[in-house]
């Protein structure tokens, strides 16, 4: 059985496991699911009393079939009363929690509470789903994305996000408690078992930033067998679906630009060229396939456009294709020279 690990955030990279999923089911009916995903918790935030995980439950929703497709994140069919309450007595609400939300945010909150860990309340979350794949947080000690913004506050990544419509100029980005995490249980034996790990299209400062950055999980992937792949975070010129794609792409834009690089597919390839052997490029960015070889990855050109919440079935199948490449594929890259 071919074992997958991707590592990602939320709303993009659930569009690709969707998919991956789905093409690896074909192949492994009625067994357990060989997708492993490690999924990003610098997001993770406490809101109206409960601790919230936006990444793992946009994850969990995705392939559990609950999520708002459209809108990306929360469940379909989704009710705002407990908002409206929380604003009829007086309260300003900017991060909304949707009433069948809530009930992922209780049960992990009062399981946090009793001294379970986030990869085991994430473990129960998904069974109780019925999610077949593995979705494992990088770490379950407390990360938090922030950013200390041009106009000298501190952020947030949620604040930035959707307080302030990733409106601010980002002066830097930091992961506090990175240094004191270690990887989940189960996330460094995923990766030395990959048979192919994919870096999910997402943000690649808050999203696989604070993945990447949790001590062990660089290193393992630099020493993994499996060959590493990564799916363009960005497409040029594309129209947004809505304005959550619009604010997500400022966001992108804002944080890439903090660490001195564009917000382009070959700036998003520059973030993480020291792990990834081949990165996967939209068509409409093929002129950037060869400033992006020029970085040290082969360069696969494919439609990578999600729509109606997947990417096409032809990227899972080209991104699968590549677990057979094996390690002589990065020493190919980059001329044979070992990083
Ligand atoms: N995004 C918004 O734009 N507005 C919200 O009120 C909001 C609430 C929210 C609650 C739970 C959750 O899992 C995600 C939520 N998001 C909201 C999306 C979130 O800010 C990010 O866009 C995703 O986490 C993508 O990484």
């Amino acid at each position: 059985m071919v074992n997958v690990v991707g590592i990602g955030g939320g709303i993009g990279a659930s569009r690709l496991w969707l998919t991956l999923n789905e093409a690896l089911d074909e192949g492994t009916p009625g067994l357990p699911s060989p997708l492993t995903l490690v999924v990003n918790t610098g997001d993770d935030l406490w809101a109206h009393g409960v601790r919230v995980c936006p990444d793992l439950d946009t994850t969990l929703y995705a392939l559990a079939g609950r999520q708002d497709v459209e809108r990306g994140w929360g469940t379909k069919g989704e009710t705002w009363r407990c908002m409206e309450t929380l604003r009829e007595l007086g309260n300003e609400v900017w991060f909304n929690l949707g009433d069948t939300d809530l009930a992922t945010h209780l049960l992990r909150t009062s399981w946090l509470r009793d001294g379970v860990g986030l990869a085991e309340v994430t473990r129960r979350l998904a069974a109780a789903m019925g999610v077949r794949c593995r979705v494992l947080p990088a770490t379950e000690q407390p990360v938090a994305t922030q950013l200390l913004c041009t106009d000298g506050k501190r952020r947030s990544y949620q604040e930035f996000l959707v307080r302030d419509a990733a409106a601010p100029r980002v002066h830097e980005v930091t992961y506090a408690g990175v240094r004191a995490a270690r990887p989940a249980p189960g996330v460094l034996e995923a990766l030395a078992g990959a048979d192919l790990v994919v870096l999910g299209p997402s943000n690649p400062v808050a999203s696989l930033g604070p993945v990447l950055a949790v001590p062990g999980i660089r290193e393992a992937l630099r020493e993994a067998q499996a060959p590493v792949v990564a799916v363009t975070p960005t497409v040029s010129r594309v129209p947004f679906e809505d304005p959550g794609e619009a604010r997500r792409a400022d966001s992108r834009q804002r944080l890439m630009e903090s660490r001195g690089v564009a917000a382009t597919a070959t700036g998003a390839a520059e973030l993480i060229r020291d792990l990834c052997d081949v990165f996967v490029l939209d068509g409409a960015d093929a002129q950037e396939a060869e400033a992006i070889r020029a970085l040290g990855p082969e360069v696969l050109v494919t439609p990578t456009l999600a729509r109606g919440g997947r990417v096409p079935r032809s990227l899972a199948d080209a991104v699968l294709g590549m677990v057979n490449a094996g390690r002589p594929l990065r020493g190919a890259a980059i001329g044979g020279v070992r990083r």
